[in-house]
């Protein structure tokens, strides 16, 4: 059976984790802490980010790449149908510069030159309008069905939106809103987000 180093709350590993289970892929998950990793983890990865997926001989230590696995074993609804270079460009955004003004927001302490309200001003520019703007034209970001960058994007919206909670329900992105909770109240979700015990080698 593959196993799965996971966090329960890092999105890299929501993502992947719920590729798997739509694809159906049956697994030993294993979770971690991320201030006391255990080797069995840094021996297959050393790089020693969640989420790591091994499958026999095969490590894969990017969400991206174990989402991508698990939808060639199967993919039902058909998530890998999208226009590919869109996709990227989503992801590229979402894991590069978001994810980096993200940090900044959630850790305001550690960017004490920052100005917040340009922070979240940023956010909103880069990707919280565009995503509202997909979202006016489609119900789903590539759209009208959903995809694999739905899932791999929601999670650090969901993030952000956690930050702050009345400050995001305040900003004008009623559509944004409502795919994200769509997301976060499917049963797909929730099946990913059950507590385990942490592994100890
Ligand atoms: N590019 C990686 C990033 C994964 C990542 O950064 N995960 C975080 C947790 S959310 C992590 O493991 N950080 C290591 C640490 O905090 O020690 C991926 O897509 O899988």
């Amino acid at each position: 059976m593959p196993i799965m180093y996971s966090y329960r709350r890092c999105p890299y590993a929501m993502r992947a984790r719920m590729a798997l289970k739509y694809a159906g892929i049956e697994l030993e998950q294993r979770e971690i802490e991320l201030r006391n990793k255990p080797s069995s983890m840094l021996l297959a990865s050393p790089k020693g980010t969640v989420p790591v997926l091994c499958v026999n001989e095969l490590v894969l230590d990017q969400s991206i790449d174990i989402m991508h696995w698990a939808l060639e074993q199967s993919d039902p609804d058909g998530w890998l149908s999208v226009d590919h270079s869109l996709a990227q460009e989503w992801i590229e955004k979402n894991d590069g510069p978001f994810k980096l003004l993200l940090d900044q927001y959630k850790y305001p302490n550690r960017f004490p030159e920052l100005e917040q309200t340009e922070v979240l001003s940023s956010v909103c520019k880069l990707m919280l309008k565009p995503i509202e703007t997909a979202l006016h034209s489609n119900p789903y970001l590539l759209g009208s069905k959903l995809s694999w960058v739905d899932i791999a994007i929601f999670p650090f919206i969901r993030q952000f939106s956690m930050v702050d909670l009345q400050k995001f329900n305040a900003l004008p992105y009623p559509k944004t809103k409502q795919w994200l909770n769509q997301l976060l109240e499917s049963e797909l979700f929730s099946s990913v987000m059950n507590k385990y015990p942490v592994w100890v080698d």
